[in-house]
């Protein structure tokens, strides 16, 4: 079922998107299993993008959709919020990125399942974490990036954590091109590869 979701996005008409969004959550169909479709349509996107086959207005719609998409699914899970506050995170999209919608999503579930989340946004220099964790007294970091740009922002970011003295504050890393080697590389605590394993994460490490 999810397919006509996924040929939806890809072939881009906005309508369909959203009538078939609403008929598969009316059907049943989880919003993980509707997340899942819209990162599979994202890839097709990303990878005719990458052969020349479609363009930056494109891409643009595609986030569109993404963002419309979210916000159909965004009441259907806040049922499932908790009310009690559970631990705090700082969660952006690291510096030369602009890249949020995956960011939206992840810090929203977290922000379901109990954490109190401070987005800083997009393009965010390490810096502007260091500041934020000090503020706040957050023990959790998230940081998003799509870009192999983002790599060593992210890497930047772990640095200036770690030279402020903040060596208690795990950080988690995610984001299109993001694996256990760019973990290592940038030497964050861990990867996530989407939005529920942020939240399996943070809940263990609010746990420790
Ligand atoms: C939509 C999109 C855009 C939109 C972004 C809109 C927005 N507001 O975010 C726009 C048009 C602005 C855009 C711009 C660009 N883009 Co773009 N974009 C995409 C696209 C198609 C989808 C990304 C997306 O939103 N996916 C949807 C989310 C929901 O997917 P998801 O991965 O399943 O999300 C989960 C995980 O990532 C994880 N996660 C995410 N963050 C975090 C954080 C933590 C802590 C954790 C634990 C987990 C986690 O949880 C998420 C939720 O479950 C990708 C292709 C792709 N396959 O990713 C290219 C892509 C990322 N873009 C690309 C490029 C090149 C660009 C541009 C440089 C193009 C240009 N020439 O200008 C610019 C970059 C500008 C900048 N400085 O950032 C390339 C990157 C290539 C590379 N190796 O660096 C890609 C891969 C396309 C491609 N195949 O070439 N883009």
């Amino acid at each position: 079922m999810t397919q006509k979701l996924i040929d939806a996005i890809t072939e881009m008409p906005e309508d369909d998107v959203l009538k078939l969004t609403n008929e598969l959550l009316d059907g049943g169909t989880s919003p993980a299993e509707i997340l899942g479709a819209c990162k599979d349509a994202m890839e097709v996107i990303g990878k005719r993008f990458e052969q020349g086959e479609c363009f930056i207005p494109e891409l643009m719609l595609a986030g569109e959709m993404m963002t419309a998409i979210s916000g159909v699914l965004k009441p259907r899970m806040a049922g499932e919020a908790a009310s009690k506050k559970i631990g705090k995170i700082v969660l952006g999209t690291v510096q030369g990125d602009i890249h949020d919608i995956a960011k939206d999503i992840v810090g929203f579930m977290l922000d379901l399942n109990g954490f109190e989340v401070t987005d800083l946004g997009v393009d965010v220099p390490p810096a502007k974490f260091v500041d934020t964790v000090k503020e706040t007294g957050a023990k959790i970091v998230g940081l998003s990036g799509f870009l192999t740009l983002a790599f060593d922002p992210m890497k930047d970011t772990v640095a200036a954590l770690k030279s402020a003295g903040l060596n208690d504050v795990k950080v988690m890393i995610g984001g299109g091109q993001i694996d256990e080697n760019i973990r290592q590389y940038t030497g964050a605590d861990a990867y996530g590869k989407d939005a529920m394993a942020a939240v399996a994460l943070a809940k263990d490490w609010v746990k420790e």
